[in-house]
């Protein structure tokens, strides 16, 4: 007799945890600190594209550097490794968690209607940084910070019309960054647009490098193999321009001012500059990766109930290894 009603006493015991437990979640506190009401922090839920390059490097510091407790926020930082999928599970753990704004570095531009949508449902701005992204309702999204990725492309271009014009053939390699990123796809038409207006271009080879250095570089030896005469190679960033110059240096050509091989370069980072200035890039489009201060302007033209421009280009501009020097260099803040 005993036993049974020390089972009995047991399993209640059992029942009413679980039902307490039921009734605080039950009711969805928001946990403290959360959201500007308690704290006062702003929680700042942000989805980075990955750790691929030096530009995400700079970025993501930037991000990190602005979204501090001391400013007053808390940051949620996520890091998809370069996966579109990894992106939309960590806008989803936001919107659980109830972030007062979410920040999108999107990978590339489609596939973000779905979750978009779903904090669109619950209140939950949206800003975009850097890439664009292309959604059936731009609704899904409060307001863009970020580059115009064709106008760096004819930037590009417009230099080597002025450096090539005498030239009866000119050869070109691309190497092309993440398919369908925003950046890859306005440099590409750039390029593409100078390949169809200039008759003494040609394009022998495009391929993607990922905007990463191992696989530029990877890219470039086997379209070594394939290419006996190439006069340019354009890089859609500094990061595949430093595996590409590791590949052609290590076929015995050279790279550069006076050398065999054109390097075209985009992103104007430390590192970049730096290899401008030896002269083994002979001109580097910036692409500016400061968003941090400018996404903090946004969110506080939101936090006072204004409306921001929906779409805000930064200004960005260009260095040729002829006049580049370490004062410029030195002056920069990436
Ligand atoms: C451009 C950014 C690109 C950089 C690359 O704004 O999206 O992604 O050009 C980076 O270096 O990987
Ligand atoms: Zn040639």
């Amino acid at each position: 007799m005993k036993k049974l009603f020390a089972v009995l006493l047991s399993a209640a015991m059992l029942f009413s945890l679980a039902a307490c437990g039921s009734t605080s979640t039950g009711v969805n506190q928001p946990e403290s600190g959360e959201g500007d009401a308690a704290g006062g922090q702003i929680v700042v839920g942000f989805s980075q594209v990955g750790a691929e390059s030096d530009w995400r490097t700079a970025n993501t510091e930037s991000m990190r550097g602005t979204f501090t407790e001391a400013n007053g926020y808390r940051l949620i930082f996520d890091d998809a490794q370069q996966k579109q999928e990894n992106q939309i599970t960590a806008i989803r753990n936001f919107i659980q968690q109830e972030v007062d704004y979410i920040v999108l570095a999107p990978i590339g531009e489609t596939g973000w209607d779905t979750v978009l949508q779903e904090a669109k449902d619950v209140g939950i701005p949206v800003i975009i940084v850097d890439r664009m992204i292309d959604v059936s309702d731009d609704s899904l999204f409060t307001c863009w910070v970020g580059s115009d990725f064709r106008k760096e492309g004819d930037t590009a271009v417009e230099w080597m019309q002025n450096v090539l014009a005498d030239k009866d053939s000119v050869k070109i390699v691309h190497l092309q960054g993440t398919i369908g990123s925003s950046a890859q796809i306005g440099r590409t038409e750039g390029l593409e647009a100078g390949v169809a207006a200039n008759a003494n271009w040609e394009l022998v080879a495009q391929q993607t490098g990922e905007f990463t250095q191992a696989k530029g570089q990877e890219v470039m030896e086997s379209i070594l193999k394939q290419q006996s005469e190439i006069d340019v190679v354009y890089c859609e960033n500094d990061n595949m321009a430093f595996g590409a110059i590791d590949a052609i240096e290590a076929a015995g050509k050279t790279v550069g001012v006076d050398g065999d091989i054109i390097v075209i370069s985009f992103d104007a980072t430390n590192a970049g500059l730096t290899t401008t200035l030896e002269g083994k890039i002979n001109y580097n489009v910036e692409c500016n990766p400061l968003h941090g201060p400018r996404v903090e302007n946004l969110i506080k033209q939101l936090e006072a109930g204004e409306t921001p421009e929906k779409l805000a280009y930064v200004d960005e501009e260009a260095f040729d290894a002829t006049t580049i020097t370490q004062e410029v260099i030195d002056a920069r803040s990436y």
